[in-house]
């Protein structure tokens, strides 16, 4: 059976994208405004709230990103192929620019992401019990260093499940499509769908994704070879443990919450 969780709306504050510690990725110099705990939901009122506006210059003729003409944009709904519906809600538009659903963030424009509003992702869990002990498939980013599901992007017209099996097969696979998985596709249980705590959201462009845990109790995974594909500097199995598992990128901790709850282990 198929079980969608989302983060509550009313009470969840996001805190990886309001780190102001650190120079946001890939920039030289744009640092977030700082934006208490308290002050993150909109419809509080934050009169000196004038956060940096940074669009990333990578991201222009990108054949994956939108422009910047927002006129043209359809949102909350299909535009053409791109889907710019989100799974949380019908968010608002602001000055022209979709209004991040969770809240301030101490930056505005796209930063480095590649669509205005939600950027739909998914994230494959495959795991297995070895020596009694459940275990997933874990890369480490390249980007961040961080251990992570093996996600990524949704295509524009690509189906859910197709990114879960492409990107799992580029990051954890290096893009060798291994035939002895098929099998294993067929199990999929929907964990998550929703909102990203994601170090890149900003206050007009965040993340959002799909978890599906595929788990083996056949023994398929035992003779496949793992290889960290370009944006992964490594891949390897992770034992569920409150010590490795609690120190994962962007929501995944919680995530890998669901996940291990799905098997009655409680982290
Ligand atoms: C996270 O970023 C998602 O949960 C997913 O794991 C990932 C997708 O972004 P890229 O890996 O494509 O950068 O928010």
């Amino acid at each position: 059976m198929r079980k969608h969780i989302l983060m509550d709306l009313p009470t969840f504050v996001h805190t990886k994208c309001r780190d102001t510690s650190k120079v946001y990725l890939r920039s030289k110099n744009i640092f977030r405004q700082f934006v208490p705990d308290e002050l993150v939901k909109w419809e509080k009122p934050f009169p000196d709230y004038n956060p940096p506006d940074y669009t990333s210059e990578n991201l222009r003729g990108k054949p994956w990103a939108d422009s910047e003409n927002l006129d043209e944009m359809r949102w909350n709904e299909l535009d053409g192929k791109i889907n710019r519906v989100s799974h949380i809600t019908k968010y608002r538009i602001e000055n022209k620019r979709p209004q991040n659903p969770f809240g301030r963030t101490g930056l505005q424009g796209r930063g480095t992401l590649g669509r205005w509003g939600p950027n739909h992702a998914a994230d494959p869990i495959v795991s297995r019990f070895y020596n009694g002990k459940l275990q997933f498939i874990a890369i480490e980013r390249g980007d961040t260093g961080e251990m992570a599901i093996p996600g990524g992007m949704v295509d524009p017209g690509e189906d859910v499940n197709e990114t879960l099996k492409r990107e799992f097969t580029e990051e954890a696979l290096d893009g060798i499509d291994d035939k002895t998985l098929e099998e294993l596709w067929k199990t999929g249980a929907e964990l998550y769908r929703g909102y990203v705590d994601d170090h890149r959201n900003t206050d007009n462009a965040w993340m959002e994704t799909v978890v599906v845990n595929f788990h083996d109790d056949k023994g398929i995974l035992n003779e496949v070879k793992f290889k960290a594909g370009s944006d992964a500097k490594n891949v390897r199995w992770l034992t569920i443990s409150p010590s490795e598992c609690l120190k994962l990128y962007a929501s995944h901790e919680h995530f890998i919450r669901l996940f291990a709850e799905r098997h009655n282990i409680h982290l």
